[in-house]
């Protein structure tokens, strides 16, 4: 059976963009004849600094906005990627593997590095090494991701391809990556360049899943646009970012294409556009906002699932690990 992964750093509060490009897919792939496995990748976060109390607390909150975003812990496996060892083990063997020039490519790695790059963390740098070790540990065939992961989709496909043309095996998938749908990029709303981002200094340059219908409209009113009316079809706002984003995020959430959006609102401006927007995103996210409550309430319960999770990963993860160690010729002798 094909076998789906994919994670989200546990680096602050989930966004919109992580609900749309990520968890609402997460969700929609289940039942769907493939595995679906879904981690919270811990081990990333942590290349930047992450306070502890903190890290622990966003840990389970990622949880909950999995769960109450669909994500059934009995239909996927769900855990965080620090309790599966097999994930850091095979990370060190993608180190041997991987080139460093690969890694000074990535433009996740430039954009967070800035100017800085000598005095970043190192496992900043080899932070795509960690993933392609969580993608390859399952051998899992697809990932579902946003825009923005399809460089380190490819580099985790070199590294599969680099490690079977050097051992001469066929052991690791060239895993395919699964960009759909209208909302594989959600844009920040104060600026229709960059991307909506959970670490972005500016709380009103995303919606973040934790946020209550009153903030949710004012950030949407305040987003930032253009004062011209909308036309009839997406290939209109080509040179209009801001808008385009509020239109497709609209599209996204309505489960239509944005060209059916804007057949509803052509030649009409913001102030019809944003409070009608404002009442879709406060439609679908206050339930989601309500089952996180609920799950936080009980922090216990997050932690059973996601060891219970663990345990299962760890079942599939550990046989590839194993195998992966004996082809490298890595004596095991238990
Ligand atoms: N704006 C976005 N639009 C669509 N998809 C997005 N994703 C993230 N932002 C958007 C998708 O969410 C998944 C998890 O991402 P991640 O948490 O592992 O890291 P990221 O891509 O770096 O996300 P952030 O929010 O920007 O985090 P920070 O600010 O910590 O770097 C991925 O599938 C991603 O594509």
């Amino acid at each position: 059976t094909p076998r789906i992964f994919s994670g989200i750093q546990p680096s602050g509060g989930l966004t919109l963009g992580n609900y749309l490009g990520a968890l609402k897919r997460f969700a929609a792939l289940q039942g769907q004849g493939a595995e679906t496995i879904y981690c919270l990748v811990d081990l990333h976060a942590i290349t930047v600094w992450q306070e502890p109390e903190t890290l622990r607390r966003n840990i389970r909150e990622a949880a909950a906005a999995f769960m109450a975003s669909g994500v059934d812990p009995a239909q996927s496996i769900l855990f965080n990627q620090s309790q599966v060892s097999a994930h850091a083990e095979m990370a060190w063997l993608f180190n041997t593997v991987a080139r460093v020039g690969w890694m000074y490519r990535m433009t996740q790695f430039k954009d967070k590095a800035g100017k800085n790059s000598e005095n970043v963390s190192l496992g900043l740098l080899a932070y795509p090494a960690l993933m392609a070790a969580d993608i390859l540990t399952y051998q899992a065939t697809a990932v579902p991701v946003g825009e923005d992961q399809k460089q380190h989709l490819e580099l985790t496909r070199d590294i599969a391809a680099k490690f079977n043309h050097d051992y001469g095996v066929e052991h690791f998938p060239l895993t395919e990556p699964l960009i759909e749908g209208v909302a594989t990029r959600v844009m920040s709303l104060r600026d229709g360049s960059k991307k909506m981002s959970k670490s972005d200094p500016s709380d009103a340059s995303r919606i973040n899943l934790t946020d209550d219908a009153d903030a949710i409209a004012q950030k949407i009113r305040k987003a930032r646009t253009d004062a011209d009316p909308l036309p009839g079809s997406i290939e209109g706002l080509k040179d209009r970012p801001e808008a385009r984003n509020l239109v497709n995020i609209h599209a996204a959430l309505s489960d239509q294409t944005p060209d059916q959006v804007l057949a509803q609102y052509e030649g009409q401006g913001f102030g019809a556009f944003k409070p009608a927007l404002a009442e879709l995103a406060v439609a679908t996210l206050a339930p989601i906002n309500r089952r996180m409550a609920e799950f936080m309430a009980d922090p216990a319960e997050i932690d059973r699932i996601l060891g219970q999770g663990a345990q299962r990963a760890d079942q599939i993860a550990t046989p590839i690990l194993d195998r992966t160690k004996e082809i490298m010729g890595l004596l095991r002798s238990r």
